[in-house]
């Protein structure tokens, strides 16, 4: 490509960038609702579809291909939480989805029990091998800010932990990434 045609196409994508601003401007600071989020306002569900393992980051130890903290899911107070929970097998070894309050450390695997009831896998320790899914259901009934994490020993301390906030002041579900 040459120069003078990298550079239309560069004020082309600024123009089409500063139009979008323009046309949405509440949109600048809001996510996009990913695909793997379904919201029923009226029955204050949301729906979260997540795939251990979907990818190669953090050498597959992830949910929806974050680790580390890396994705947050906030969900308002007192909405019922519905997530189906997959391996989707990419390292080839089980993982399993626990949520426990936020501590000082996380811990080397599964706890006992949840942060709310249901908020975990079958199979905790053992993990759901690959291809299977569970559901876990359960209700955001305290405020606070969670962490969402496979109970395989040893795979939360390798980063397979996002967040969950629980939120008296959010009005809606959303997720946000963290900056990299
Ligand atoms: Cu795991």
């Amino acid at each position: 490509m040459s120069s003078s045609s990298r550079s239309s196409s560069v004020r082309a994508a600024l123009a089409i960038a500063f139009a979008g601003a323009l046309a949405a401007p509440a949109a600048a600071d809001m996510a996009m609702p990913p695909s793997f989020m379904t919201v029923d306002a009226p029955t204050k569900t949301v729906h979260f579809d997540i795939q251990m393992a979907s990818n190669g980051n953090n050498g597959t130890l992830n949910f929806n291909g974050y680790a580390h903290g890396g994705m947050t899911l906030t969900v308002p107070l007192g909405w019922k939480v519905k997530m189906k929970v997959t391996n989707a097998g990419q390292g080839a070894i089980p993982h399993s989805l626990e949520i426990i309050a936020q501590a000082e450390a996380i811990p080397a695997q599964g706890i006992e029990p949840p942060a709310f009831d249901g908020a975990e896998t079958i199979n905790l320790l053992n993990g759901l091998g690959v291809g299977k899914s569970d559901e876990v259901d359960f209700t955001a009934s305290t405020a606070g800010k969670y962490w969402i994490f496979c109970g395989v020993p040893d795979h939360g301390i390798g980063g397979m932990w996002d967040y969950l906030v629980v939120s008296s002041s959010a009005t809606a579900p959303t997720v946000t990434y963290a900056k990299t």
